[in-house]
């Protein structure tokens, strides 16, 4: 059985950090982050490394830090920006996996399990995601590897900022006994007294009381905590919900009856389709074509592929021969191609870099995936199909899932 390999990825300073590199007259300074300035009545968002040698906290009221770091820069709180730099840092880290949990707007969980083959161990992959924050944000990232959530977020705090601290496996007990209790998920400032109380004071201590003499003390918890410090945590990465389907839609400029342009504007949709299902791990079974003419009738049709699939060629073969009979003697003024009813796609030949499967299928996968990377790194229009040169058409079609319209199952949390 593979053990999983879990990261947590945690911005330093991240709000201080973004104005500072944003500001560069506030570079090497200490810089305090939060509502109105130093006689403001509200509290610190976040202070700057520089500032936080004086004491100053998250949490503090701005005054407090004005009379701990009279020097300090002030600065207001532009959330627009923060989350805007939030969903670039997410996107570095999906192209890892599209396991990503994202906890704050600064931090999230990955299970890089799979992601092995492609991009090398933990370890690896959080010097990568390291530093591609590093140069293509300005910004720095702690990042812990473990094999649970919880050792992953201790050791990506361990030795903050700018710091890669991996934990191997089997050495989870070891690396939490020697650091105090309130390193530890769940422990709050009531229960770390009582422990004190109780004579423990470092996860090791915690590690080795009684279960039972913890579950009489502190309840459920109590069980959970004993758990904890030995460094087993079972809670999964959870990724968002997968999309029910995923599509494109375009508008012609000028209606069209050509039938080179509309082969030529499914194939792009196609392979637009076709990358969304492999970024996010999946394969379709059914492919859905949409036919708007100048009337603005709108005709869908729809087909069952005989395997599911995320490679161009079938989707657009199949939006190809259900468009054909449709669009005769039409003035088109909007195509659409959609995918649907998606399952998770093997996770083995997803990462596999071992060389079983050396079938054809299996070929064009590598080189399709081999694609995808030189676009991941060099841009969309890096790899085009000769048949979209020159057409003026956008080559593949935009792949951004935040602009594309997708539909999404509710969390699994809310659907009862
Ligand atoms: P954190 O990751 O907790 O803090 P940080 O990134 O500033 O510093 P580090 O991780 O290096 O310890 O929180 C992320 C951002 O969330 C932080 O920059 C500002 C915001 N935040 C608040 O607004 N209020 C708070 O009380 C905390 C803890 C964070
Ligand atoms: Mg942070």
């Amino acid at each position: 059985m593979t053990l999983p390999v879990i990261l947590h990825v945690d911005l330093d300073a991240f709000f201080a950090a973004v104005e500072q590199r944003d500001r560069p007259e506030l570079r090497g300074r200490p810089v305090i982050v939060g509502g109105g300035g130093p006689t403001d009545r509200g509290v610190v968002s976040t202070a700057s490394y520089e500032a936080r040698v004086f004491g100053v906290r998250s949490a503090m009221p701005l005054r407090t830090a004005a009379a701990l770091c009279p020097n300090a820069v002030f600065v207001p709180v532009d959330g627009a920006k923060y989350l805007a730099v939030s969903s670039e840092v997410m996107t570095i880290l999906r192209r890892f996996t599209p396991r990503v949990e994202p906890v704050s707007i600064d931090e999230a969980f990955m299970d890089v399990t799979g992601s092995q083959a492609l991009f090398g161990d933990g370890e690896s992959i959080g010097r990568q995601i390291r530093s591609a924050i590093a140069d293509e944000l300005a910004l720095t990232a702690s990042v812990g590897v473990a094999t649970t959530k919880l050792v992953a977020k201790v050791a990506s705090d361990l030795r903050k900022p700018d710091a890669l601290v991996v934990v191997p496996p089997g050495d989870e007990a070891a690396f939490l006994a020697p650091l105090p209790i309130t390193r530890l998920w769940g422990v709050g400032a009531r229960m770390a007294d009582d422990l004190r109380e109780l004579g423990v004071m470092t996860i090791g201590e915690l590690a080795s009381l009684d279960a039972t003499l913890l579950e009489r003390r502190f309840g459920k918890n109590g069980a959970a905590l004993a758990a904890r410090a030995r460094g087993l945590d079972a809670d999964p990465v959870a990724d968002r919900a997968p999309a029910k389907s995923i599509g494109h839609e375009h508008t012609f400029d000028i209606d069209t009856s050509d039938p080179e342009v509309i082969e030529r504007t499914l194939l792009a949709m196609a392979e637009g389709v076709a990358g969304r299902l492999r970024a996010t791990g999946v394969k379709a079974a059914t492919v859905t074509v949409k036919i708007r003419d100048s009337a603005f009738r709108t005709v869908t049709r729809q087909r069952t592929l005989p395997d599911p699939t995320d490679l161009t060629e079938p989707i657009w073969r199949a939006a190809l021969e259900l468009a054909r009979p449709e669009v005769r003697g039409l003035r088109v003024r909007l195509l659409g191609v959609t995918a649907s009813n998606l399952g998770q796609r093997d996770q083995l030949s997803l990462f596999s870099g071992d060389g079983i499967g050396t079938g054809r299928e299996e070929r064009g996968r590598r080189l399709v995936e081999a694609e995808d990377e030189i676009r991941r790194r060099f841009g969309e229009r890096a790899v085009t199909r000769a048949r979209l040169l020159g057409t003026g058409l956008p080559a593949p079609f935009e792949r951004d899932p935040m602009t594309a319209a997708e539909h999404r199952r509710p969390r699994a949390s809310e659907e009862h």
